[in-house]
């Protein structure tokens, strides 16, 4: 089976390494984070990694918690593999940029700990330069508002995975933006989308990291 494939595999069945193994089949064999290090190994790009391994695991994993056939502690080891995996792939999205282009605050918002998303927005910003500072999981609005105003920040992003939390962002951004007139407010996360955005009056909504970073370069 190809590389890739095998890696999603792990991601989908929580396979983090070598030692884990939930299915009988799987012992002994390598996991998401040797996998992970083979294709860096091979000359796949962090990138590559993410997008055609990574994420299809866990797009299929979350496609059977909906349909009934994954439940909770599922999804809970898929996490983890992932993140066994993405351990590899970080010093790869490290700037060595001795100045940076600014300071991005960041956070998933109050009520939502999903924070896998989240994590590879913070790397891919730290990647293109940008200072992160990382809030963390269900982010409150104060919490927001003393991380901007220590940080003096110009720039902000949400992350929800839920469609009960990302309702939360409405009043964040609104309490954000009357306090700092000149603070941008980006928005993303699946259930996410421009409609949305533009209903709250946030500065914008992106599907992945890449086109918020390229949109900030216009800055
Ligand atoms: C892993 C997972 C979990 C793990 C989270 C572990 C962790 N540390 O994050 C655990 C087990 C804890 C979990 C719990 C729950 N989950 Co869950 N989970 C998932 C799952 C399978 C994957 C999410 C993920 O990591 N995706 C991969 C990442 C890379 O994608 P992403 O987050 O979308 O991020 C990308 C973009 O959206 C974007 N992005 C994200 N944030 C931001 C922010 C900015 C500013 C920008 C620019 C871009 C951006 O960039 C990222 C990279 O491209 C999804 C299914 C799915 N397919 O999404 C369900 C899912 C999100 N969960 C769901 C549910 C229902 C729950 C629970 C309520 C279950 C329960 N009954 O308890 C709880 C809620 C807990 C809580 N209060 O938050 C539902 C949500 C349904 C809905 N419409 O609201 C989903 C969709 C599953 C499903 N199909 O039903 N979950």
């Amino acid at each position: 089976m190809e590389l890739l494939e095998r890696l999603a595999e792990c991601i989908e069945t929580g396979k983090a390494d070598e030692a884990t193994s939930f299915l009988p089949e799987q012992r002994g064999q390598k996991g998401a984070s040797e996998l992970t290090m083979e294709a860096l190994d091979l000359g796949f790009s962090p990138g590559e990694i993410l997008s055609e391994a990574l994420i299809i695991g866990m797009n299929r994993i979350g496609d059977k918690f909906s349909s009934g056939k994954a439940f909770i502690p599922n999804l809970l080891i898929s996490a983890k593999a992932m993140k066994a995996a993405m351990i590899h792939l970080e010093p790869f999205f490290k700037t060595g940029e001795a100045q940076y282009k600014g300071t991005f605050v960041l956070g998933t918002v109050q009520g939502d700990l999903h924070d896998i998303g989240k994590n590879i927005v913070k790397m891919v910003l730290q990647g293109s330069g940008w200072n992160v500072i990382d809030l963390g999981t269900s982010v409150s609005a104060d919490k927001f508002i003393k991380a901007v105003e220590e940080n003096d920040a110009k720039f902000m992003g949400m992350s929800a995975l839920l469609t009960t939390t990302m309702l939360n962002m409405d009043k964040i951004s609104s309490e954000l933006k009357s306090r700092f007139g000149d603070l941008k407010v980006f928005l993303g996360g699946a259930p996410l989308s421009q409609q949305y955005c533009d209903k709250i009056g946030a500065d914008g909504y992106f599907a992945d990291p890449r086109s918020l970073v390229k949109y900030l370069e216009t800055y």
